[in-house]
């Protein structure tokens, strides 16, 4: 049946506007078959957070081809069981106490180093003058690598993320996409025996000193822990701060509270994530075969879990097209935990584990923009586009303030 829908994920029809095709894929086509990249995409949220936490019927396999590559080695993601715990627990120690109040202190500095040369001009692109490089330099600071590097290490950056979240990668962009990470790869690898010698505060230092079973990590081990913080923690976050003031500027009168009331930015910031979430889609492997309402997925075969829809999903949020951050289902209080209600961090054993360090930059960085930005408003003529499949977000967002 979902061959004769006629309807394609990959079409430009869905590139353009994801949104007002998931109430028909939740309805018609609740277990949607893509032959061409030979992968199932489940879009209601009972079955995504099936898929995310039945551990033994839906395993993280697929990453080794989609991740491993430009990673140079395994995530956190793909691991299991005491390696997984043990590696977890050394990256949550690092986005968590006092590093996360030290990385506050660099959200903040980076941020106001950014945003000064626009104030004069009473306009800037959210996404490109800002938002961009802004994701990077703080975590760089978090690595505790050079932002006078910044620039390259932001193109490396673009060329793992490519590869990583394009559906269906040319063998030229794939090339191009190897090269980053083989590049970064190696300007890391003196910067991680120098940091074993001597270490400082930093992550990498973290990695370099943390010892798992008694035993060091290995270059490769720390190298791919180091790609697996910088992407997860660059690419969505200049997304995450776009679509907020996207969100807010559509809405005045939610806009004028969150300025009123800087302790609504965490339920504004959590209604966002779950109306717009940056990662759109996660990908698994079927370990057997799985029945679903609306069909069965074969043992062996990717399944993509689709976020935004299942965010979206009215058996779970009323009026879920609606962005309102006062929604009583929205559970503001649990929506940076485990027990959130929306899957932007995902869920399960491999949910997000920088959710507290997402919540405080992305905080820190609107509580200080705001006052900044005062009477924010679309620039004249602006075209508001978003783009991306696996993740998404605004292409820009021109804004001007007084
Ligand atoms: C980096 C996709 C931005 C993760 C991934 C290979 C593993 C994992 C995710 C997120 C966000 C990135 N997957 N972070 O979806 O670490």
């Amino acid at each position: 049946v979902p061959a004769e829908s006629g309807f394609s994920i990959l079409s430009d029809d869905f590139a353009a506007d994801p949104y007002r095709h998931f109430p028909r894929l939740r309805e018609q086509l609740p277990v949607h078959y893509e032959p061409s990249i030979n992968s199932y995409f489940v879009s209601r949220h009972h079955d995504v957070k099936r898929v995310l936490t039945d551990h033994e019927g839906f395993s993280t396999e697929t990453l080794q081809e989609r991740a491993e590559p430009v990673m140079r080695g395994p995530v956190l993601a793909q691991m299991t069981g005491a390696e997984h715990t043990a590696k977890r627990k050394i990256v949550v120690r690092g986005f968590t106490g006092q590093a996360l109040h030290d990385q506050v202190r660099a959200i903040h500095a980076n941020a106001a180093e950014l945003i000064a040369p626009f104030l004069p001009q009473g306009r800037v692109d959210l996404v490109n003058d800002f938002g961009k490089p802004f994701a990077v330099h703080v975590t760089l600071d978090v690595l505790g690598l050079d932002k006078a590097d910044s620039r390259q290490i932001a193109a490396w950056h673009s060329g793992i993320a490519e590869f990583i979240t394009t559906i269906a990668l040319t063998p030229e962009r794939r090339r191009h996409c190897m090269t980053c990470a083989e590049e970064l790869e190696a300007y890391l690898v003196p910067i991680i025996e120098q940091r074993r010698r001597r270490p400082g505060d930093d992550l990498i230092s973290m990695l370099c000193t943390a010892e798992f079973d008694g035993i060091a990590m290995s270059n490769r081990e720390i190298i791919a822990l180091v790609n697996n913080v910088l992407v997860a923690a660059a690419e969505p976050a200049d997304k995450t701060l776009a679509l907020l003031f996207k969100h807010l500027i559509d809405h005045p009168a939610q806009l004028a509270e969150v300025r009123r009331d800087p302790a609504l930015l965490p339920a504004a910031i959590a209604e966002t994530l779950r109306y717009t979430p940056p990662v759109q889609l996660i990908p698994r492997q079927a370990e057997r075969d799985a029945v679903f309402a609306g069909g069965t997925v074969p043992a062996g075969a990717t399944v993509f879990c689709m976020i935004g829809a299942a965010n979206r999903d009215p058996e779970v949020f009323a009026a879920p097209d609606a962005f309102d951050m006062h929604r009583p289902d929205l559970g503001t209080a649990r929506a940076f935990t485990a027990a959130a209600q929306h899957l932007a961090f995902g869920a399960g054993l491999h949910q997000c584990v920088g959710t507290a360090f997402a919540r405080a930059e992305i905080e820190t960085v609107a509580a200080m923009l705001l006052p900044l930005l005062d009477e924010v408003r679309f620039s004249e003529g602006f075209r508001y586009l978003e783009a991306g499949l696996y993740t998404r977000g605004p292409v820009s967002l021109s804004l001007d303030f007084t």
